[in-house]
């Protein structure tokens, strides 16, 4: 029996874009997906947009019933920033009565709630301003962190701000996934550097009007191994590292921007613009707990032919295919569980155990229904060998001391992905988007309902 600590968290995240549906409706405005998917529906898979996703908004009630079914003691969701100030000054009181008695159902069932701020779902109002590329952004955003402290903080004593702020830098001005979906290096590290700012001001707030609770911050890990111990490619596995990783979690943590990373932008003439005052506000507001998503290792080897300055990440650290992976054929993503115990002893050793916990980790399987028993039940067995590979490794890493605190999986039922739509399914939960939202547990809740009743397995 793998017994973890007291007080272990067992649980899931979602997002509110991913969950709530009524992405249009009771008075919440328009984000980049909605925007995207009204002008580019052909970028979705099967034209599948943001406007219905889990219809949560509608049945939280059961739903939050549905989390005591499968004895989840946390659950992570993100407050929709358009919903709540849909011009980004004015409250809209549909949303905050709605999200009041959202969090009072989780609550009442004995579930703890983490609340998140940004979930990649930029309002379009700030967009057309030019998004994270202005300074306006972050007093835009300490004015909503600020706002939503106030009015649900005497329900929620655990927030985070933003959910893998890597992402919507690389998606957005590297690779094309999120809107705005351009090309630019530069802008990418302003991104970054503003998200930061952000980030930093709504810790700020946070202390002010709550002193006494907890705030952090959720980064996407994707740890870099190198192709060899050779120095060029120990090179590439250590700008992989800044740029990836210590981007975030040494300003959140330590509450400084790594000087090897300020060297590094400088050399590529891809600094960014800052304030006077900047440092002084990333180090006064450092968090108190970091959360980690943890789905796939990064892979790395220098790159060939880089060009300088660079122009892309590729330039500074080129993707390795290393033949001996394993691969979530749906997703295309590495499974490489060993990757959490070495996390779990990097935030010990190299982060002075500050406290974490995996805020999400998971398998995307497409077409589930083909694993359905005569009962009408998911059998995803591959889904719990999935996860208890990954649980046995964070074990480990516990038992020689890493400051882990719990294990939230992606997802609790199967929802909306980006442009990916509904392809990929990570739930406890089967959803059925065509017959009316129907929810149906897999074989995978149940197993997750012992693990988290006996504490371990
Ligand atoms: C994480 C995101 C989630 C979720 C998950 C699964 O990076 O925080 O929003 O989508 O990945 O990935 P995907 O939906 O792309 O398969």
């Amino acid at each position: 029996m793998k017994t973890f600590p007291k007080n272990f968290l067992w649980g899931s995240a979602t997002s509110a874009p991913q969950s709530e549906g009524h992405s249009l409706q009771n008075g919440k405005s328009e984000t980049t997906w909605d925007y995207w998917f009204k002008t580019n529906p052909e970028k979705f898979h099967e034209n599948q947009g943001p406007e219905n996703t889990t219809n949560i908004y509608e049945m939280y009630k059961e739903d939050c019933k549905r989390m005591k079914e499968i004895g989840l003691n946390s659950f992570r969701t993100s407050i929709s920033w358009a919903r709540l100030l849909p011009d980004g000054r004015h409250v809209n009181q549909e949303a905050v009565a709605f999200y009041r008695d959202y969090f009072k159902h989780i609550l009442e069932e004995g579930v703890q709630p983490i609340i998140n701020l940004f979930h990649f779902d930029m309002p379009m109002w700030l967009m057309e301003k030019g998004g994270w590329e202005t300074r306006e952004s972050v007093d835009a955003f300490a004015f909503y962190a600020k706002t939503a402290f106030e009015l649900f903080g005497d329900l929620i004593k655990n927030w985070t701000t933003f959910n893998e702020p890597i992402v919507h830098i690389e998606c957005g001005y590297l690779n094309g996934a999120h809107y705005p979906a351009i090309h630019d290096f530069k802008k990418a590290i302003q991104v970054g550097y503003h998200t930061l700012m952000a980030h930093a001001y709504a810790v700020k707030a946070f202390r002010e009007i709550m002193p006494n609770e907890s705030i952090g911050i959720i980064l996407n890990i994707t740890p870099a191994y190198a192709r060899s111990d050779q120095a060029a490619d120990q090179s590439a596995k250590e700008n992989a590292d800044l740029l990836t990783m210590k981007s975030f979690l040494d300003p959140a943590v330590k509450g400084f921007i790594p000087d090897p990373l300020i060297q590094l932008i400088q050399a590529h003439d891809l600094t960014p613009e800052t304030i006077g005052s900047d440092k002084e506000i990333i180090k006064e507001n450092t968090v108190d707990f970091i959360g980690l998503n943890y789905y796939q290792p990064l892979r790395v080897q220098a790159p060939e032919n880089p060009r300088f300055p660079a122009q892309d990440p590729e330039d500074l650290f080129a993707p390795y295919d290393w033949p001996e992976k394993r691969i979530n054929p749906y997703r295309g993503w590495e499974i490489y569980p060993e990757a959490i115990y070495d996390v779990a002893m990097m935030m010990k050793n190299e982060y002075n155990n500050f406290p974490w916990y995996v805020s999400e980790n998971g398998m995307g399987v497409a077409e589930e229904e083909r694993f359905v028993n005569e009962e009408g039940m998911i059998q995803d067995d591959y889904r719990i060998d999935f996860m208890k590979e990954h649980l046995d490794y964070l074990y480990q890493g516990i038992q020689e001391g890493s400051n882990c605190f719990g294990y939230h999986t992606w997802t609790f039922i199967d929802c909306w992905s980006w442009l990916n739509g509904y392809r990929n399914r990570y739930g406890f939960y089967r959803l059925e988007s065509d017959k009316d939202f129907t929810r149906s547990l897999k074989k995978s809740g149940l197993w997750y309902k012992e693990v988290a009743q006996n504490n371990g397995y």
